[in-house]
């Protein structure tokens, strides 16, 4: 499986100094590892055949409830903190613009599988209670109804606010990386209003056991706005992976922090996340478009190369 650093160069942010300008900060299409000669096209293929192998091979372990140690990634944080973004940066296209306001109540699988011939995004969910994709293709404006009307009618019938029954979205798509990640309920303090008080604590269980098997990558969002010393879920993270062997941070949101920096000391001491976080451990800044109004892919990602460049240290 690809990680996320080296695939997606909008991840990778330098750690040390901000005003090295020799850090290269370019976008690779992800044609470009496209080779034209016969053995990369061969070593393609197989990796697409690999790729959905293990795709199978996950859907069939979520269906029947079994544990397979194949590492998988799963992006979890505060509600709001950037995490459905980030996916949807990810993936190349939106469709999440009405999560925002219902936010995340099921895990969410997404399969991204880079097809260079799907030049639009072809999204497939599995079916409720089996492993066949039998429903047709979904148009991406219409996948958050159909998430929301799936996550609706199962909370329904199980009378709770949060459900550990994910739901499965496969999309092909000549702009992504071939990657899974699971998006989890984002981690709250209060119940909002007409849900249980203990909603935050349901969710806070669930994402922890969902993130427990030692074969899972934890990618962990965290504001930018956020000191590291206030961190609010830093410490459940910790309590699931002590040392953050097997977690990616990622701070979000950068282009609003570092409209709030005057020196470059500050910037340096939020960068390194000194005495925070281990000596080893790293996090990633990140800065995605804000804007929430519907465009199209292309401008999307248009959107996403230039907030990247506008918000890098470098350039600031
Ligand atoms: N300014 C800014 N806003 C962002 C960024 N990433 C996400 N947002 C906004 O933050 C809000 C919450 O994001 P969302 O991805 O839904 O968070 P989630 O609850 O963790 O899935 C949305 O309004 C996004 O548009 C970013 O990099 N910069
Ligand atoms: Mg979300």
């Amino acid at each position: 499986m690809a990680t996320i650093p080296t695939t997606n160069a909008f991840l990778t942010t330098p750690t040390k100094t901000p005003s090295d300008k020799s850090h290269s900060r370019k976008h690779p299409h992800p044609n470009s590892t496209t080779g034209s000669d016969m053995s990369s096209f061969a070593s393609i293929s197989n990796s697409k055949s690999r790729f959905e192998a293990y795709n199978r091979l996950q859907a069939a372990t979520v269906a029947f409830g079994e544990k397979l140690p194949i590492p998988e990634i799963v992006a979890l944080g505060g509600q709001s903190d950037g995490k459905s973004s980030l996916l949807e940066a990810l993936l190349g296209f939106r469709f999440n613009v009405r999560e925002v306001e219902m936010g995340t109540r099921r895990p969410l699988i997404l399969q991204m599988i880079h097809d260079s011939t799907a030049l639009e995004p072809r999204c497939r969910f599995q079916e409720e209670d089996s492993e066949e994709y039998g429903s047709p293709v979904v148009l991406p404006s219409a996948i958050a109804d159909l998430i929301k009307s799936r996550t609706d009618a199962l909370l329904k019938k199980t009378k709770t606010a949060v459900s550990s029954k994910p739901i499965v979205m496969r999309a092909e798509y000549a702009h992504c990386p071939n990657l899974t990640i699971i998006d989890t309920p984002g981690f709250v303090l209060k119940a909002k209003k007409g849900e249980p008080e203990r909603t935050p604590e349901e969710i806070l269980s669930m994402v922890k056991t969902l993130a427990s098997p030692p074969h899972r990558i934890l990618l962990f969002l965290q504001q930018s706005s956020v000191e590291w010393c206030s961190s609010l879920w830093l410490d459940a993270i910790r309590e699931i992976d002590p040392t953050f062997k097997r977690t990616v941070i990622v701070v979000s949101k950068f282009d609003n922090r570092l409209k709030e920096f005057t020196d470059r000391w500050e910037v340096d001491r939020y960068l390194s996340a000194s005495g925070y976080l281990g000596d080893n451990t790293h996090p990633y800044f990140v800065a995605l478009p804000k804007d929430r109004n519907t465009i199209s892919n292309d401008e999307f990602r248009k959107q996403i190369s230039q907030v990247d460049s506008e918000s890098s240290p470098s350039s600031a």
